[in-house]
């Protein structure tokens, strides 16, 4: 492997069947602030934005905001913010994208993050700052999380996207800046209503003034996002450098499947999005339904039963006949029939391509990634589809039994401290209790009890007996059993 580190000096020098930016990267502005410069922007919404700058729209450059941690920005700056996406499906193929122009480490300097917001040059903020990042507690935000309650005292150095969009819409109003769309990238069924809430809260506390300009002025919106993008590894390391003959420190993954669909409701300019393969629409719930509901409740489906199975990869556990007819099982019997999709989406089409692209083998995908933050993941991804089958007094045999699976991927991930979870302490508590007795508080910690299934006593019996079985057999034998009856 060359020492030698990719950078702009350097970008000549690639192999011409890499894709490497056509613009001036000295003559691109930041049009976007995105809070949450992670794998998964960097492999979605940037890919879009490369191919815009790509077309001449040279202001949809984007300057990343890292909440927490310094690697990104420790790692992207040696290289001129440059960094590869390695597109692994049947076949292989490499861009380097040249779109983020720097990123800001909130803690470190919060007040820099604020004022790129309020500059006049920023006309979009997007997030892909997950589930925990929008404190929710069934559906409401979280007034007494400590982040939160930081900003309810004081927004100047903010803690949570909030305090930080709040005091920044605060500049705005005070500078002139112009309107500003905020537009949410997560996996969120209404995420920008979520982000609208909660920078509210903070005006109404901090300057309700601000409140009035806010209305005229900024638009929140959602939209939805997909791309399988897996954690960076050493072995991807060495593909982008044998292919680059230069060294990324953070290249990304991705599959070649791509799709964004965007709430069609921009205060101010449009990013033309569509001109690259992004869709505006005007309603864009069902499409947040169909992704959160087939595919993510598909992978969390798998994270848990694969984890239990003790595979380590989404593709693997597919290979198990039984695990793989019950996940197609479960989303086609129970989720289907109550699950509204757009005219242009055909369900079982749509389940079908999810579980051909998660058989991926080229794109390994860790369940203990997916399984991550589970506590926040399936309350938007399974409960409202129980709920739904319950009162429509359809199938939920098949989603007893995920919640089954979910209980007691819990208990074993925190047993063998596998388990990465924002409640993993109060998960930890229960646990210090009996086994079974665990099931109605680890729901209720992952926000049920706002659900009608959970005070539903034919279906928590089902998740109980499910529970039974899977300690007293295995989870394959559960699911083979339960399938083959
Ligand atoms: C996954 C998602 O980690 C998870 O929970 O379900 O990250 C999924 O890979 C993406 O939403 C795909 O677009």
């Amino acid at each position: 492997m060359k020492e030698e580190q990719l950078s702009v000096l350097k970008l000549s020098e690639i192999n011409n069947d890499v894709d490497v930016p056509s613009y001036d990267l000295a003559s691109i502005t930041s049009g976007i602030v995105h809070f949450g410069a992670g794998n998964f922007h960097r492999a979605h919404q940037a890919v879009y934005c490369h191919s815009l700058l790509n077309m001449g729209e040279t202001k949809w450059g984007i300057t990343g905001v890292s909440l927490h941690s310094s690697a990104m920005r420790d790692n992207l700056v040696p290289q001129d913010y440059l960094y590869t996406v390695a597109t692994l499906g049947g076949s292989l193929s490499f861009q380097v994208i040249g779109v983020i122009q720097k990123i800001l480490v909130g803690p470190e300097k919060p007040q820099a993050v604020i004022d790129i917001v309020a500059e006049k040059q920023t006309l979009l903020v997007t997030t892909t700052i997950t589930e925990k990042g929008y404190y929710l507690n069934s559906g409401e935000i979280d007034i007494d999380n400590e982040d939160i309650a930081n900003d309810l005292k004081s927004i100047e150095s903010p803690k949570t996207t909030y305090g930080y969009l709040a005091a920044a819409c605060i500049k705005r109003s005070l500078i002139g800046a112009g309107p500003l769309t905020i537009l949410c990238c997560d996996n969120m069924q209404a995420g920008g209503t979520s982000l609208e809430n909660g920078v509210k809260m903070l005006l109404a506390r901090h300057s309700p003034d601000t409140l009035i300009w806010l209305a005229e002025n900024v638009a929140f919106i959602s939209s939805m996002v997909d791309r399988v993008t897996p954690a960076t590894d050493q072995k991807l390391k060495e593909k982008v450098a044998a292919k680059l003959n230069l060294l990324d420190a953070a290249p990304v993954a991705a599959e070649p499947f791509s799709q964004w669909i965007i709430e069609d409701r921009f205060a101010g300019v449009r990013p033309p999005f569509d001109k690259v393969g992004a869709l505006f629409v005007e309603d864009i719930t069902p499409f947040e339904q169909v992704k959160l509901r087939f595919l993510n409740a598909g992978h969390s489906m798998l994270a848990s039963i694969g984890y239990l199975a003790g595979d380590q990869y989404v593709h693997q556990v597919l290979q198990r006949p039984a695990i793989a007819r019950f996940v197609e099982n479960t989303l086609k019997l129970n989720v289907m029939p109550v699950t509204p999709v757009p005219k242009s989406v055909n369900s079982e089409v749509y389940i079908d391509q999810v579980l051909e692209r998660f058989r991926n083998r080229n794109l390994p995908y860790a369940l203990l990634q997916v399984g991550t933050d589970s506590s926040q993941k399936i309350q938007q991804r399974w409960f409202p589809s129980i709920d739904n089958a319950l009162m429509a007094n359809g199938d939920s045999s098949y989603l007893a039994l995920c919640i089954a699976a979910w209980v007691c991927f819990i208990q074993k991930s925190l047993l063998e401290g596998d388990l990465n979870d924002p409640l993993k302490e109060q998960f930890t508590n229960c646990v210090l209790m009996p086994a079974l007795g665990n099931i109605e508080d680890f729901l209720s910690l992952a926000g049920a009890q706002k659900f009608k299934f959970f005070n539903n006593s034919s279906f928590m019996a089902s998740v109980k007996q499910f529970c039974s079985d899977i300690v007293a057999t295995d989870v394959e034998q559960t699911i083979t059993t339960f399938i083959n009856n």
